[in-house]
């Protein structure tokens, strides 16, 4: 099947947050029941239609390799928006953003471009257990520039929106790329028509 876009996720948090549950929520709308059976896998996908255009998400998933922090620069490679999870009932998984921010700065191939991340505080189930409040967590992530988004991979409430979110402001960004390709393309025609009509312009 042809697809309009693609748009290329990873997600990334430490383990146990619930990165797997929340992608198995959000691509099979469920919950401890398939996924395991697919670990292992490097991706799952699903279509969205967004604006009248068929859209194929891909998600990367970590295979527990970030048990060891040992994910590799491949995991990485080609990312266009970043998830990136805590569990609201475990601090330690809250302190940990920063390490997991550091980490896919460092490991994006390409280091300056600016890639949309967003922040999801998983779990929100578990009201009586929970450690880190929603205003801390907002907190931190304005600081960071990223959007927070509170969810339960168990419920599924607030998983479709923090992924549609993501999803809109990747395929944003690579509107803007095209713009900037085509305004590009633009100029050099410009130029290249301006340079065969043989008068040459200079400033001295
Ligand atoms: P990971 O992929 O980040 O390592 P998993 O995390 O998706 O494997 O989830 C780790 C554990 O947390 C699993 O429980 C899973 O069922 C549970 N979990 C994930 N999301 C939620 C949630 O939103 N609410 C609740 N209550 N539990 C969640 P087990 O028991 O299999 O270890
Ligand atoms: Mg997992």
């Amino acid at each position: 099947m042809k697809f309009d876009k693609t748009c290329q996720l990873l997600i990334i948090g430490d383990a146990a947050v619930g990165k797997t549950s929340i992608i198995s929520r959000y691509v099979n709308g469920t919950f401890k029941e398939e996924y395991l059976g697919t670990v292992g896998l490097d991706y799952s996908t699903k279509e969205e239609i967004i604006d009248d255009k068929s859209i194929q998400i891909k998600i990367w998933d970590t295979a527990g390799q970030e048990r060891f922090k040992s994910l590799t620069q491949n995991y990485f490679r080609n990312a266009e928006g970043v998830i990136l999870t805590f569990d609201v009932t475990s601090t330690e998984s809250f302190g940990n953003l920063k390490y997991w921010i550091s980490s896919f700065k460092e490991n994006m191939e390409k280091k300056n471009i600016f890639i949309p991340v967003i922040i999801i505080g998983n779990k929100i189930d578990l009201v009586d257990s929970r450690e880190i409040n929603k205003e801390d967590a907002e907190k931190f992530s304005k600081e960071k520039n990223y959007k927070y988004f509170e969810t339960s991979a168990k419920t599924g409430e607030g998983v479709d929106e923090a992924i549609k979110e993501l999803v809109n402001q990747v395929l944003k960004q690579n509107g803007q790329k095209d713009d900037q390709k085509e305004t590009r393309n633009s100029v050099q025609i410009k130029e290249n028509n301006e340079g065969s009509g043989g008068k040459k312009k200079g400033c001295c």
